[in-house]
């Protein structure tokens, strides 16, 4: 049986991970951080009671910004295979962070890197780093593959530039097993409420429902490759499944921009939108409504532009090709954009039904109904 150990296991990548794993019959180990509260949401329908035998999926406390923590982990599990997805990952927050962003998601793989090399598990432990489309930043290039130059755009992209070059330093100065995955964007029902795709599943739901007027967001040129989440997790096990370590891009090939994910959000509810004006004056209005339960008013606005959303500093268009994970890996995605959206759709008009049954039977959790 093999062991894994999954840094960022509460975040949406290292959920599908830990399932996958477990599914292949993975003993399955995960760092949690210490939170005021719960943080396991994810994951919980993974856990197992520790007084339990033969128990499968553990959570160990720890951070990516503390060595000895890390070291001892590592040293506790003995792991076959360790997923750095430990990560700051929102890349305008990064720009809010940048010391800490470093800290974490540079350094923090360096630690890994590092610990496993102290602990004599070279031999051992084969470890996947989670790196990122983010790394292009400004456009050298498309579509972007494993040769194309990097340039990236915020303190995010510059500490995953250095995660990414001190994985292959150690694999070419130990004989480390460790790799790279340039994952391009990747999303699902349980992606993050403050990334653009799920902000707008989430908004587009309530808006559908009546439980909200305005959906605001930043750049709506910016474009992106947008996968689904469950199926860039199976391209990190295959990484790691290889006889020789190398790096990968994981990507759909087709890229769309923010405002046409916003057009198909509301396409799925039986709302057509159109934009128009410029700038910070763009605006998203309805010109048809054959939603059942909300009948929206032909040209009421939906969609605003708020320059809050904007960063100092934008990656405009990521587009990726995966020939080489397709061909050497033998890697097939399952979704489409389109299949992406109905499934963040369908899971985001759930989530608001279940909110509104408890607004309706006056369930309110700060004033502790009695
Ligand atoms: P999430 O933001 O959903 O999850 C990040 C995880 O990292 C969470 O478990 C979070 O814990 C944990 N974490 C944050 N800070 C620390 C820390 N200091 N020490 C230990 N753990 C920490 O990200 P995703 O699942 O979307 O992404 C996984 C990885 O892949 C990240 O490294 C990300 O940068 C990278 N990536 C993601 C892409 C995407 O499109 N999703 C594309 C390319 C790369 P908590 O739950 O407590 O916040
Ligand atoms: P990104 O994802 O920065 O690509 O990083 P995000 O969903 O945050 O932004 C995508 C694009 O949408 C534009 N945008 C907005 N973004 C957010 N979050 N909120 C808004 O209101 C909004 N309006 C427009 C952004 O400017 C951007 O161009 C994600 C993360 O998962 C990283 O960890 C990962 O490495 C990369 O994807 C690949």
């Amino acid at each position: 049986m093999k062991t894994a150990l999954i840094t960022g296991i509460t975040g949406q990548d290292g959920a599908y991970l830990a399932q996958l794993l477990l599914g292949k019959g993975y003993r399955v180990h995960g760092i949690k951080r210490r939170s005021s509260l719960f943080n396991t949401q994810r994951v919980d329908h993974l856990y197992q009671d520790p007084h339990e035998k033969d128990v499968l999926f553990s959570l160990h406390y720890g951070d990516l910004s503390d060595a000895m923590n890390i070291t001892r982990i590592i040293q506790e599990v003995q792991p076959d295979e360790i997923y750095n997805l430990g990560a700051m990952s929102h890349v305008k927050v990064s720009f809010d962070t940048p010391e800490y962003t470093a800290n974490v998601d540079g350094l923090g793989t360096l630690r890994i890197l590092e610990a496993v090399r102290l602990l004599g598990l070279t031999d051992k432990t084969k470890v996947y780093q989670a790196s990122t489309s983010e790394l292009y930043g400004l456009v050298q290039e498309t579509p972007q593959n494993e040769r194309t130059p990097f340039y990236p755009r915020s303190p995010y992209g510059v500490a995953k530039l250095y995660a990414y070059w001190i994985t292959v330093n150690y694999r070419e100065a130990y004989g480390m097993f460790a790799c790279n995955g340039i994952l391009f964007n990747h999303e699902s029902p349980v992606r993050g409420e403050t990334f653009v795709s799920r902000k707008i599943t989430r908004a587009v739901s309530r808006i559908a429902l009546g439980q909200q007027d305005v959906l605001y967001l930043g750049n709506l040129d910016a474009q992106r490759d947008w996968g689904h989440a469950k199926d860039y997790v199976e391209a990190m096990w295959l990484m790691l499944q290889q006889d020789e370590a190398e790096d990968y891009v994981i990507a759909t090939g087709v890229t769309t921009s923010v405002r046409r994910f916003v057009e198909l959000a509301f396409r799925y509810v039986g709302i057509a939108i159109e934009f128009s004006g410029l700038g910070s004056n763009e605006e998203g209005r309805v010109v048809s409504c054959t939603q059942p339960n909300y009948q929206l008013p032909i040209g009421t606005t939906l969609v605003k532009v708020d320059h809050n959303y904007f960063r100092p500093t934008e990656v405009d268009l990521l587009v990726g090709d995966a020939t080489k994970c397709k061909t050497k890996l033998k890697w097939t995605p399952k979704y489409d954009l389109d299949a992406l959206i109905h499934d963040m759709m369908a899971s985001d008009l759930n989530l608001v039904k279940q909110e509104q049954l408890l607004t309706d039977n006056g369930f309110d959790v700060m004033n502790n109904n009695e």
